[in-house]
């Protein structure tokens, strides 16, 4: 309508009608509307002209991006607390969502469509810029004969998309150089959370590379860090870092096929991601104080000379999967959660500091059979 002296226009969060007036007729206004849900939202407008005949209605779709605040190292559906993704004896991708205190209880939907047998998992960070904590996963293709990795977007309640309804698809992590792919044959996988933090990288104190979740990927010898980059491409900033090789983290010879990893967080609080560790077969718990190549403590931490013992007896045997929530109970103390042999108790593995830890309680019952968890 080219003599437009009125726009109407309504919203799907607030029905009142409001108009809007041109500053010459058939002109454009603009209008600034806030809507009170991220995800889709619809506009509706109608024109005018000075006689009051109206156009038809015309439907805008936009999308709004959540609140800006991330979820909480751990939480998977935005209530504060550390919760789980387990993969269960079919292979069924599981959501459990922790109370606060240490229990877990599983969502009454399944987290996926899709089955996980033998798909290596794990979370720590946003990776795909809408605060929702996303899964991450090494899945063979046996098309292919490769193993790839997956980011799945969680769609804020800890459902872990593949290809879902609301446009979240799982994004396939790669290396611009094919030989900075290191996940062929992969035991472990492990998001550990950001590294090198947000970078000031011309140092004129204004930080212009944004803090990126990053990954630990551990073969049965070599430990490799990638930093994580928007584009998905895990060499996009820089080429990852090999952190240890061999027995490199052990002093009794045992390689990194027998250790099992995981992701306390800043356990020493000097502002450092540091890496727990548990040695297989001796059963030591360990934890490395720092892994950040570029940090106070320098390059090749990931040795013994770094590291504190925390628990003993922490064999397969004992404790056959294990995963750091990392605060379980949000006291600031890094926690674990572990299966149990012959049992589907899961064990809540309470407020590790130096030189000793809290109780060990029941989290659940629910874990017979589990493939993974984290
Ligand atoms: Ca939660
Ligand atoms: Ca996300
Ligand atoms: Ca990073
Ligand atoms: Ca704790």
């Amino acid at each position: 309508m080219a003599d437009v002296t009125k726009y109407e226009y309504w919203t799907d969060w607030d029905s009142t009608r409001r108009t809007a007036t041109p500053s010459t007729s058939g002109g454009s206004v603009s209008v600034k509307l806030t809507p009170t849900a991220a995800g889709s939202n619809q506009v509706y407008a109608k024109s005018y002209d000075k006689a009051g005949n109206s156009s038809d209605t015309t439907v805008y779709l936009f999308y709004a991006n959540g609140p800006k605040t991330p979820d909480k190292p751990g939480d998977i559906n935005g209530d504060g607390n550390a919760d789980l993704w387990g993969v269960d004896k079919d292979g069924t991708l599981r959501r459990f969502y922790g109370a606060g205190d240490g229990t877990v209880t599983e969502a009454a939907l399944t987290a996926s469509n899709y089955t996980w047998n033998n798909t290596p998992i794990t979370h720590r960070g946003d990776w795909n810029d809408d605060a929702y904590e996303d899964l991450i996963a090494l899945r063979h293709d046996a098309a292919l004969g490769t193993d790839r990795l997956w980011m799945h977007p969680n769609n804020g309640y800890g459902f872990a998309c593949t290809d879902c309804v609301d446009g979240r698809n799982r994004e396939e992590l790669t290396v611009y150089d094919p030989n900075n792919d290191h996940w062929q044959g992969a035991s472990q996988i492990l998001a550990i959370g950001d590294v090198d933090g947000p970078l000031d990288t011309d140092g004129d104190g204004t930080i212009d590379t944004p803090g990126y979740p990053d990954l630990l990927v551990k073969t049965s010898d070599q430990l490799w860090l990638y930093y994580g980059a928007p584009d998905y491409r895990l060499d996009s900033y820089r080429d990852p870092v090999l952190l240890a090789a061999g027995d490199a983290m052990s002093d009794g010879g045992y390689t990194l096929a027998k250790i099992t990893l995981a992701a306390p967080g800043d356990f020493t609080g000097d502002g450092q991601v540091d890496l727990a560790a548990r040695f297989d077969i001796g059963g030591g718990l360990y934890l490395y104080d720092s892994i950040n190549p570029d940090g106070p403590n320098g390059p090749d931490q990931v040795n013994p000379g770094h590291r504190v013992l925390l628990a003993t007896g922490w064999t397969t045997a004992n404790v056959p999967l294990f995963t750091a929530p990392p605060d379980a109970n949000n006291n600031g103390k890094f926690d674990l959660w572990g299966t149990t042999p012959g049992s589907g108790r899961l064990r809540y593995f309470s407020d590790y500091i130096p030189g000793g830890y809290g109780p060990t309680t029941t989290a659940s019952e629910a874990f017979t059979g589990y493939q993974a968890i984290s």
